[in-house]
């Protein structure tokens, strides 16, 4: 049957009446009617869109979760590149960025900044095309993001359609808009509750669970969990399209206007130091706030101006985030214990009684080593200050007994190894404790296979801690070598193997095999030997055969390489054990290809620092290209830098070399350099 213009009419109006109240419930928080009467209305309009097939337009609110699961992501290119921010950690560093906008634009007069919070969610590009949902990717790195179109439709708060502002301000005909995916703290922790319930994965943060929930390939599943979207600003639509405003903080409006969401407590304030207030009012209402922030963001308001600041490697000059200072919270020691690492030593961790702060449950702090202990004087059952900033591991910063009477005899070492029962060495005249085992001791072999096959090192994808685990348990490998031996057969017998994922995990170790000299020597796991002196020494010696050979003055001789790496190193192939290691991994039929000798006059003999990421190559690739080319690369910015390399997030090495007068590189110049 065909239908009637009046069942035309009645699609045309139904999809309008339920737009407008998912807008008004997702978006503005004021709904007008019951859920039953929208529940309804949807009904209509799935059972007209089910008799007349033809009615079904790709942006009807029926379709949020229409998709079938994808087979993986697709690539999409950002119409212009999602930049990232400067950050500002104090009052000052936000004055010096007032300062530095204002010599720029030779202004003297206060500025209008648009003030925004900062989410920590996952960062979005939606394309809309002739005001309809087109694509959306994620931010990837800042030009290319991955495809995540058929999980932000199943986002009640994101318009599949846009809607015709009360305003005469046309939608354009295509546009890009910036936003922040996140949960809400509550949600979040709901989340967390059934998962574990279910014996599920728990995520460690609002954050994690958001991008996780995002990548999906199967939108029910992106569509179960409560994500939301806040806009902050926009991509390639024209800024001198007369529809747009000429500001920040009027598109934010006129997008809201539009059914996009942005969030409420955004304002325009004049001048620093309402800036500064800015931040303290939020400061104070964070912990009202129904989701996480990590700071706000200050955004030099007129477009004109902004064009005119323009922007540095990857973060805008008209931009700045200031960040919350590091958050801390109280709890117990509930023991201390110790981890050894790959190469013995061992480490004291405080296992705590979880503490939940900002937003992250903690239940251990690394201690370092026994200087740390010693100077913190902690002890089992002391209640503790624990610190958290970012990504940071968590640090003990003081022990606070003042209502303890009674307290635990002092944190001892231990005398065994905690893994393998041996007597534990200390290093000379330093403070580590060490278990001199190595691969007879389980926690040292694990962590070395570990290491071997990371993805810097021999990059056997598949092989994660507890599979090693479990081999090594089951006495199925002994060292590095007795992973090229496994077969198929070995691996069913673990926990979560069938035929086809043992047969792809045993193809990725063969395929190992076929390396470069410089990740071979690094995933042997030498003391000393990091990527950098790794590549030097495959630069200097074109085998694995000739570098057991080597001696102490020829290595001393090597770009990085100092005595104490040169003494490791000789004693590392002067042991029976490793050159048995060497002969049997060589046996297997490695193809391991030496560097090329490439020197270029622009690094040749220079002193090279990188910050940041890139979107082209990784930076240890970027690493591995400049000592190619003749460069010696070290990690600080010092009057000896001469050219710093910086990317993505630069941080505060970019600062230090612009006040330094140190030529900086950004990855296009580079790109353009090289070829
Ligand atoms: N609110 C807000 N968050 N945020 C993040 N605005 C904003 N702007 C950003 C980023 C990365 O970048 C633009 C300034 C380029």
């Amino acid at each position: 049957m065909k239908p009637s213009s009046e069942d035309k009419l009645r699609v045309k109006e139904l999809t309008a009446l339920i737009q407008i109240h998912s807008y008004r419930y997702h978006v503005l928080d004021e709904p007008e009617i019951k859920d039953s009467e929208y529940d309804r209305l949807f009904q209509k309009l799935l059972l007209l869109e089910e008799k007349f097939p033809e009615l079904l337009a790709i942006s009807s609110p029926t379709q949020r979760v229409g998709s079938k699961p994808a087979s993986g992501f697709k690539k999409i290119t950002h119409g212009s590149p999602m930049l990232s921010l400067e950050n500002a950690f104090s009052v000052k560093d936000l004055k010096d960025f007032d300062r530095r906008v204002k010599e720029r634009l030779t202004n003297t007069e206060s500025l209008d900044y648009c003030c925004e919070l900062k989410l920590d969610g996952v960062a979005v590009n939606l394309f809309y095309k002739k005001g309809k949902l087109d694509k959306a990717a994620t931010r990837g790195d800042g030009s290319v993001g991955e495809d995540i179109t058929h999980n932000i439709k199943t986002l009640p708060s994101v318009p599949l359609e846009l809607l015709k502002g009360s305003n005469n301000k046309g939608i354009p005909n295509s546009l890009e808009v910036r936003g922040e995916v996140f949960i809400e703290s509550s949600k979040f922790e709901s989340i967390n509750k059934t998962s574990k319930e279910s014996g599920k994965k728990i995520f460690a943060n609002p954050r994690n669970a958001a991008a996780g929930s995002l990548r999906q390939l199967d939108p029910k599943i992106t569509a179960s969990r409560p994500l939301k979207l806040f806009i902050h600003g926009y991509g390639s639509a024209d800024s001198t399209d007369k529809n747009i405003p000429d500001n920040q903080y009027e598109v934010l409006q006129l997008f809201q206007s539009w059914g996009l969401p942005v969030n409420p407590e955004t304002k325009v304030v004049r001048g620093i130091d309402e800036c500064i207030n800015y931040f303290l009012n939020i400061e104070g209402i964070r912990k009202k706030l129904a989701y996480e922030i990590d700071g706000v963001v200050y955004k030099v308001n007129r477009f004109n101006l902004q064009k005119k600041l323009g922007q540095v490697a990857r973060a805008p000059r008209w931009a700045i985030a200031r960040k919350f200072p590091a958050e801390t919270g109280k709890t117990v020691v509930n023991s201390i214990s110790f981890q050894v690492g790959r190469l013995g030593s061992i480490t004291p961790v405080a296992d705590l009684k979880p503490v939940k702060i900002g937003g992250v449950t903690i239940s251990n702090a690394s201690l370092h080593n026994f200087d740390e202990v010693n100077r913190l004087d902690v002890r089992k059952g002391d209640s503790v200050i624990v610190k958290r900033a970012g990504d940071v591991i968590p640090q003990i910063t003081k022990v606070d007994n003042r209502n303890r009477i009674k307290r635990s005899s002092k944190t001892k070492p231990p005398k065994e190894c905690p893994s393998c029962g041996s007597k534990l060495a200390r290093d000379e005249g330093a403070i580590a404790l060490r278990c001199l085992e190595t691969q007879s001791c389980p926690a040292q072999l694990l962590e070395m296979i570990k290491h071997f096959v990371s993805r810097n090192a021999m990059n056997i994808e598949g092989l994660g801690e507890k599979i090693l685990q479990q081999l090594i348990e089951k006495e199925l490998i002994k060292d590095f070598a007795g992973l090229y031996e496994l077969q198929e057969r070995d691996l069913i017998q673990l926990e979560g193997f069938a035929f086809k994922s043992a047969s792809n995990l045993i193809n990725s170790i063969e395929g190992s095999k076929d390396t470069s000299l410089q990740r071979f020597i690094y995933a042997l796991g030498i003391r000393e030997v990091g990527e950098t002196t790794a590549l030097n020494l495959a630069l200097n010696y074109s085998d694995v055969e000739s570098l057991m050979e080597s001696n102490r003055e020829d290595l001393i001789e090597i770009n990085d390489i100092g005595p104490v790496a040169a003494d490791f190193i000789i004693e590392y192939f002067s042991n029976e054990n490793s050159v048995d290691l060497i002969t049997k991994l060589l046996s297997f039929g490695f193809k391991l290809s030496p560097p090329k000798k490439d020197t270029h006059p622009i690094f040749s003999g220079k002193t090279v620092v990188i910050t940041g990421s890139f979107s082209s190559f990784s930076r240890n690739r970027l690493k591995e290209e400049l000592i190619n080319k003749g460069a010696k690369v070290t990690s600080s910015v010092s009057m000896k830098t001469n050219l710093l390399i910086s990317g993505e997030k630069p941080g505060s090495k970019l600062t230090k070399a612009s006040e330094l007068g140190i030529s900086v590189l950004t990855e296009q110049e580079l790109i353009d350099l090289l070829n």
